[in-house]
């Protein structure tokens, strides 16, 4: 099953964030997205505010659906999206599982 295709699902109690080596592989099927070391960030560029913001409510519509939620910056044409777990500090899947679903929404 694609990332795309899966569900986000809690953090477990005591969940670790991933390794190095598991989060390589999972970026591989994002390459779109910078891969660091607590987070996964990619930025967006529309034609003027108002896709901005269209783009913005539709990838607030699937974190809300998927209860995982990425950090947003807005300048005016510009969306900039960094996925990381909060709750473990770090990486899970869920991250990527976010990121494949907005990939989709272009
Ligand atoms: N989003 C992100 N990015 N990290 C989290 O740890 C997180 C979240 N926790 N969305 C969720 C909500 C949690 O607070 C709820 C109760 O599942």
């Amino acid at each position: 099953m694609t990332l795309a295709e899966q569900k986000a699902e809690p953090p477990q109690a005591g969940m670790k964030p991933l390794g190095r080596p598991e989060a390589e592989k999972l970026a591989q099927e994002i390459p779109e997205w910078t891969l660091k070391d607590a987070a996964i960030e990619r930025e967006f560029k529309f034609k003027d505010f108002r896709e901005a913001m269209e783009f913005v409510n539709e990838v607030a519509r699937v974190a809300q659906k998927e209860d995982h939620h990425p950090d947003i910056w807005i300048s005016y044409n510009k969306v900039r999206l960094e996925f990381s777990t909060h709750k473990i500090g770090g990486l899970s899947k869920n991250d990527f599982i976010l990121a494949a679903k907005v990939d989709r929404l272009l």
